[in-house]
């Protein structure tokens, strides 16, 4: 009764803030630290949505594919409506889009909750999805040509893994001279505790990856090619190798030849065990400015169960993190020297993260893992409310308050 009763009030709470974050066909992140529309947090905020209003879940992400470029690329940030409560805003990137974006991608999980949201919505459904398809295609081939070089991902800035200032960067940082970007005043620090969010080194270097984007027109040739950052991402490769499955299974139903995507999704099955470092023993970044692997095991490594790759230690080397902790994954290894419980993404337990590993656990037929995480995650939301992140060794809430995602996973997953 009482577990109810708590439940349908967090229920009502979550709508709320997703309501309340709604800025008119796009969702926040959060109000004050992320005044804009992010690529990944909009593709949750969408199944959120599509709990309680299937049209506004589709709209969503028919918003987010509006700032598509020509090339295929969806940007990590789109600026609709200019806000000095956040840096590194619009002048900064200088894209000259319309409507002004970032100039790097981020996670795309859109095909992925768009085939949940699909189930939900099979018939008026069908319309949206049939609409936004090709645009999803045109995405997922933008990291294809451009970023699969090796024949998983490659990212050129840590933003765009969405797993900003995890350790699994720190080489690749090490490479990147933040020392001539000139004066800038951050914003995230006059909104949040400091101490849970990256240092000035490295939002110097944030920085320069940007510079260096915007000085070269953004030319993703270039940017590769020379560019100060490049890193293979386990965390985007299995998440994209996931989403291609999702979407040729939609494109199938629509009726499309799909040979090409499931193409897409072999070639990076086939490439996975390229990020297997058997000094870490588990699937890990690499830098590709050095060829060296970054020597660390992050909750990403994991998301090999969502994309179907497996290997023999995967489960117990997942269980030897996750048992360090009490509450959720967390997304660096408790036991490096590197991790930090409350500092963003080196050590805290994300809910989205840990909904996105439990899809994958399920798929597997590991439900009594799957279920472990969704009560983990549940305990921290009912403990404390809907947090961007928490440690997660003592349950802290940390980062932004009324998140969007939080409330979203809530929502269709852990509620
Ligand atoms: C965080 O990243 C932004 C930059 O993109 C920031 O710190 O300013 C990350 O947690 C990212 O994954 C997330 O999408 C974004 C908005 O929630 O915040």
């Amino acid at each position: 009764m009482t577990t109810h009763r708590i439940s349908s009030a967090l229920d009502d709470q979550a709508r709320a803030i997703l309501q309340g974050n709604d800025r008119g066909g796009y969702t926040i992140p959060t109000d004050g630290l992320y005044p804009y529309q992010w690529n990944w947090d909009s593709a949750f905020a969408a199944w959120g949505f599509s709990t309680f209003d299937l049209d506004r879940a589709w709209t969503e992400l028919e918003t987010l594919f509006s700032a598509q470029w020509d090339d295929g690329m969806v940007p990590h940030i789109i600026f609709h409506k200019q806000d000095p409560g956040y840096f590194p805003g619009p002048e900064v990137w200088g894209t000259n889009k319309t409507p002004a974006t970032s100039g790097i991608s981020q996670p795309p999980v859109a095909a992925t909750m768009a085939r949940l949201i699909l189930q939900a919505d099979p018939e008026a459904g069908r319309e949206r999805i049939a609409a936004l398809w090709p645009k999803i295609v045109a995405w997922h081939r933008w990291w294809r040509d451009y970023r699969c070089g090796t024949g998983v991902v490659a990212i050129t800035h840590p933003w765009e893994s969405g797993r900003d200032n995890c350790p699994d960067w720190d080489i690749g940082m090490a490479g990147v001279d933040g020392s001539n970007v000139g004066e800038y005043t951050r914003r995230d620090t006059g909104h949040v505790d400091p101490s849970m969010r990256p240092g000035k080194a490295e939002y110097d270097r944030y920085i320069a990856m940007v510079q260096f984007g915007r000085a070269c027109g953004w030319d993703q040739r270039e940017i590769v090619a020379n560019g100060p950052f490049l890193m293979e991402d386990p965390g985007i490769t299995f998440i994209l190798t996931r989403a291609n499955d999702d979407l040729a299974a939609m494109g199938r139903d629509l009726g499309h030849d799909v040979s090409e995507i499931e193409g897409w999704a072999a070639d990076l099955r086939a490439a996975a065990p390229r990020l297997w470092n058997p000094e870490t023993r588990g699937f890990d970044a690499r830098d590709l400015k050095t060829g060296r692997f970054a020597d660390r095991i992050a909750s990403a490594a994991f998301l090999a169960y969502l994309a179907g790759v497996e290997t023999p230690e995967l489960a117990a080397r997942m269980d030897g993190i996750w048992d360090a902790v009490r509450y959720g994954f967390p997304s660096a290894d408790p036991a490096a020297d590197s991790f930090e419980p409350r500092r963003y993404w080196r050590g805290p337990s994300w809910p989205v993260v840990n909904a996105l590993l439990a899809i994958g656990l399920k798929d597997r037929g590991l439900d009594a893992a799957a279920e472990r995480l969704r009560r983990e995650t549940a305990e921290l939301i009912e403990a404390h409310g809907f947090f961007e992140y928490f440690d997660p060794i003592d349950g802290t809430p940390c980062g932004g308050d009324a998140f969007t995602w939080t409330a979203a996973i809530w929502l269709t997953w852990a509620g």
